[in-house]
């Protein structure tokens, strides 16, 4: 292992941590009154002589990736580590989990809004010291987990006051203000290419200030802020290293054990029977409350959708069987796949579950050609049936483009676990008619489904954020950030609605009812904690009898999926009770075309509530 004799990197060029380091260091640097040194000063032999030394002094450091967030499925940091092992194999990946399990229905069920995490502060001393001999430390996180980070660094600085510090990930790409300072590195965009030459320079005790997608801060306090460097191609995303995925480089912390090798349990823990990633990057919309405003305003060709071959995420997933044969579904985490070109999706040829549907992308030919490649699930945002809160969000829209999307994916019901919508709630500027349009669109839509409800939140870097600080400028009620609980959701009456009707399909009446009780959160309606509780319970519970029925664990996770794919009972009940679609057998494109798929429902007044439609 290479421990340097005290000096890093860092000091050798010139820049410092927040705290100074209590560590007398050895000087190396030549003496010119030394009379051996005067003895062979020439212009040629003083620098050899020194970068000589240096070099003995300039051991290569250990490095560390370490993740801040509550979840194991990080592409981006996986595949920086693998990365980064060919340049220091010595690099290990370490999992700080933050937030108790967010995804558990339990803590959904049950957590508060300001109860974010599971871990504490008194842990922070036990994670530090698993970091205390790294010289080099690379935190990533998003901004939910960005004060934890802080906190994190400041500890591993008492114990390991010669660490170079960098930090990635989200948080830094929108606050790289806020990021540098507190390390020492800041990452302000794609890791990749980027980190391959910072640790090459740094390998080779050269200057590696100039590095783009870096911020350094120096010991005057000086910050270099250098530019971006242009996105990968895809030629080059090809050629990058698969992700680290059950590696021996692996390790998760543990209170009370400190960091311990990641087991089969832990994976099953986290991510049930599925294998997470991400094939494409890119999206071309700007969405306000996204984290892609933030990428569009660095480099706009974030817009293009960028992916390496059919054939390097068919290896990528291989290997990962490979090690994990009892992954199930291939979860792509994608922002937007359903973008790629016909042909290309048609090659996939396992099952999986696209986590990433654009309404507008829906079309049946890709519906049909996704499903015959082995799509179980998909998962599509829809956030609000109000067209004039999709305009306040500037998703893309038109007149009826969710029904249709929802209907069209409806008719593959038979073929799939039911699809899961995504919503947002708690809008502040949010008037009664826009929640009516919302509960009508859900009453409307073809069932099976399920929803993800999220509160709105304030994510740092997006337009939205510019958005809030305006209407709480006009008085406007404000947003928690994003740090607290987005499952939190506030108990009006409109909120429980939406999730009843998301369970079962009300008689007309009720749904009238329904409509008429719905309050925006500005009228600060009454609030029914216990109702919304009880309807969560029915929503959830139908939720995971509907995975049970397609025996699917990839949303579900824990020990019972493994065991039942152990005994062979999912292969079993997949072969025999599930149906697989397949193109030419079930020719629904060509039935569909002579159907007219069903009008999308926007009330002007209550009266009109009357007529919706129902089954
Ligand atoms: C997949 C995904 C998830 C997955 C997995 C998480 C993960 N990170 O892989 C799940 C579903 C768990 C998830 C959850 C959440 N997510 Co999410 N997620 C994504 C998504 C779609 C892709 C992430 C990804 O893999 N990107 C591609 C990789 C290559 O990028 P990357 O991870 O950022 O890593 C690169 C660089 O950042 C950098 N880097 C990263 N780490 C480091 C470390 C060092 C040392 C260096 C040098 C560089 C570096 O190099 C990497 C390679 O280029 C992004 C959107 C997006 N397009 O990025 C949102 C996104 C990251 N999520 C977001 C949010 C808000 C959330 C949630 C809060 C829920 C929500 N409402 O969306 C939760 C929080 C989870 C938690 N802490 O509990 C926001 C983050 C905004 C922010 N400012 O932090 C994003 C941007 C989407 C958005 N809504 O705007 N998410
Ligand atoms: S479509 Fe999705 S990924 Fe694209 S900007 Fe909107 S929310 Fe973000």
């Amino acid at each position: 292992m290479f421990r340097s004799t005290g000096q890093t990197l860092l000091d050798c060029m010139g820049f410092v941590r927040n705290e100074p380091s209590s560590h007398s260091l050895p000087d190396t640097t030549l003496d010119p009154s030394d009379p051996l040194v005067s003895s062979l000063r020439t212009s040629e032999t003083l620098p050899m002589i020194q970068s000589a030394l240096d070099a003995t002094q300039a051991k290569p450091p250990r490095f560390a990736l370490v993740l801040v967030g509550d979840y194991i499925a990080v592409y981006g940091m996986r595949k920086l580590t693998t990365a980064a092992q060919r340049i220091i194999p010595e690099t290990r990946a370490f999992y700080v989990s933050t937030g108790g399990r967010l995804h558990s229905i339990k803590n959904i069920l049950f957590s508060k809004k300001n109860q974010k995490s599971h871990l504490c502060d008194a842990d922070l001393p036990e994670v530090a010291a698993g970091l205390k001999d790294v010289e080099l430390i690379g935190f990533s996180s998003m901004t939910i987990d960005s004060d934890w980070t802080k906190k994190l660094i400041a500890e591993v600085r008492k114990v390991n006051p010669n660490a170079t510090i960098i930090w990635g990930g989200m948080h830094s790409i929108v606050r790289p203000e806020d990021a540098i300072e507190h390390a020492d590195i800041v990452c302000t965009g794609e890791g990749d290419l980027a980190l391959d030459e910072l640790l090459t320079k740094m390998e080779a005790g050269e200057d590696y200030t100039d590095v783009e997608n870096f911020w350094f801060r120096k010991a005057d306090g000086e910050i270099v802020r250098n530019g971006h460097r242009a996105l990968m191609k895809p030629e080059e995303m090809e050629l990058r290293p698969h992700p680290a995925y059950a590696d021996e480089s692996e390790t998760i912390f543990e209170r009370g054990k400190g960091f311990v090798p990641i087991s089969l349990g832990t994976y099953l823990d986290f991510n049930g029977l599925s294998y997470h990633t991400l094939w494409t990057q890119g999206c071309p919309y700007r969405c306000t409350y996204c984290g892609n405003t933030a990428f569009l305003a660095i480099d706009k060709k974030y817009a293009s959708i960028r992916q390496p071959s059919i054939d390097y995420i068919i290896d990528e997933v291989k290997q990962a069987v490979a090690k994990h044969p009892h992954i199930n579904t291939v979860v792509f985490d994608d922002d937007c796949m359903a973008a790629l070109p016909l042909p290309i999706l048609k090659e996939v040829g396992i099952p999986f579950f696209v986590a990433g549907i654009i309404p507008s992308y829906v079309k049946r030919e890709k519906l049909e050609i996704l499903l015959d490649a082995g799509m179980n699930r998909l998962r599509m945002g829809i956030q609000s049936g109000s067209n004039r809160m999709l305009k306040f969000f500037k998703r893309p829209n038109k007149p009826g483009l969710l029904l249709n999307a929802a209907s069209v994916i409806g008719d593959y019901r038979k073929y799939m676990i039911p699809p899961a919508y995504d919503m947002i709630v708690d809008i502040p500027v949010e008037e009664q008619e826009d929640l009516q349009q919302t509960l009508q669109l859900i009453y409307d839509m073809p069932r099976p489904f399920t929803l993800n409800v999220f509160s709105l939140r304030n994510i740092p870097g997006t337009v939205l954020e510019d958005q809030l600080q305006k209407l709480k400028d006009e008085n406007h009620p404000g947003v928690d950030d994003i740090d607290m609980n987005y499952h939190t959701i506030s108990p009006t009456m409109a909120n429980v609605c939406l999730f009843l009707i998301a369970t079962i399909r009300p008689p007309k009446r009720v749904f009238k009812w329904m409509l008429a009780n719905a309050h925006p959160s500005h009228e600060k309606p009454k609030l029914y904690p216990f109702l919304l509780w009880a309807a969560r319970m029915m929503f959830f519970t139908k939720r995971g009898l509907n995975d049970l029925r397609f025996m699917d664990f990839s949303v579900l996770p824990g020990k019972f999926g493994y065991f039942m794919w152990k005994i062979g009972f999912i292969r079993f009940w997949q072969k025999h009770f599930c149906r697989h679609f397949h193109l030419g057998d079930d020719n629904i494109i060509a039935e569909k075309e002579e159907m007219n798929l069903p009008v999308p429902h926007t009330y002007s007044s209550l009266a009109d509530a009357g007529s919706a439609k129902g089954s």
